[in-house]
């Protein structure tokens, strides 16, 4: 399976990454990758509790009681049933599990794509996420950008996300165009942290925008992308995006995505985050880079030469 990506990033992808927050990065990705990860996908997607961080045998992982419990309530057999009903399912964590997801961390060109698209020097992983919809699946993926829930701050921690299936209008994911240039700290639509602090949550930290309020206006750019298997969206953390559901009438629609860190990116632990394995407020020092084994370093520029390829 190839280590690198079938071809270079191109100065203009790394432009239109700057300028909007988001680009599409065409035929990047080989259908061995591809092909790996859906089955890997699939198998955890058809047993979701064999695959949970609860049954790892590291047990340091599940230091944070906040995270055990936001587990114990994805993987709880209720929830998970109601889910299915839905026809929308994410879950997490599988590279702590599996070997199919750790090789995509290690082995996979992902990490140097990345690293290409956002500029960075070095590239760390942070974590891993499925995004599953069944074919007429109503449910959306509400409107909101990642950075509000993540214990971070900085610029560089795109996420890479990658379909297995064609994407069409029906089921693509969306991002207003220039949402990334907003350094507001918004407050997060979901997570368990998030919504039990809701009732009294400080006042500079305002609620999500609802963009599809704001159809038709002309000063919102929105932005949707057919796309192959092969294909990738590489994401800004500030990005406002979205899914409306998946009105296809046969197709599941399973998307993979990864998320990634830079050199610029330092913990920013605020109550309303998610919890992230192996690390509790007390570890996440303020000011202080995510390391260790946890926040594997995937990819280094070979010549450790300053600045892009581009944009500049
Ligand atoms: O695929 C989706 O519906 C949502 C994806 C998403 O929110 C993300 O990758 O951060």
């Amino acid at each position: 399976m190839n280590r690198r990506p079938l071809r270079a990033v191109t100065k203009e992808e790394i432009a239109t990454y700057d300028r909007d927050g988001a680009v599409c990065l065409r035929s990047i990705l080989s259908q061995d990758w591809i092909e790996r990860m859906r089955n890997a996908c699939e198998r955890v997607l058809a047993a979701p509790q064999d695959y949970s961080l609860l049954k790892t045998d590291r047990p340091e992982l599940l230091g944070d009681e906040r995270l055990r419990k936001e587990l114990t309530n994805i993987y709880n057999p209720d929830r998970l049933a109601q889910r299915r009903k839905s026809g929308f399912l994410s879950l997490k964590f599988m590279w702590l599990v599996d070997d199919d997801f750790r090789a995509y961390v290690h082995e996979s060109p992902v990490a140097e794509i990345v690293g290409e698209v956002i500029g960075a020097n070095e590239v760390r992983f942070f974590w891993d996420q499925i995004f599953a919809k069944e074919p007429k699946c109503r449910e959306e993926t509400m409107w909101h950008n990642d950075m509000a829930a993540w214990p971070l701050d900085g610029d560089m921690i795109p996420s890479f996300w990658v379909p297995f299936t064609p994407i069409t209008d029906e089921n693509s994911l969306e991002v207003v165009a220039g949402t990334h240039k907003d350094r507001t700290v918004y407050w997060p639509i979901a997570g368990a942290n998030a919504r039990a602090l809701a009732a009294d949550h400080p006042p500079n930290r305002p609620p999500w925008i609802n963009y599809n309020e704001r159809r038709g206006d002309p000063n919102v750019r929105f932005l949707k992308w057919s796309m192959q298997p092969g294909d990738a969206l590489v994401l800004h953390p500030r990005s406002y995006h979205y899914s409306a559901g998946n009105y296809h009438d046969t197709q599941t629609r399973i998307a993979l995505t990864t998320r990634w860190v830079g050199e610029d990116i330092v913990w920013d632990w605020r109550p309303e985050c998610l919890s992230i394995p192996g690390m509790t407020p007390e570890t996440m020092v303020r000011g202080t880079p995510p390391r260790g084994d946890l926040f594997p370093l995937c990819w280094t520029r070979p010549s450790r030469a300053p600045g892009r390829v581009a944009a500049e």
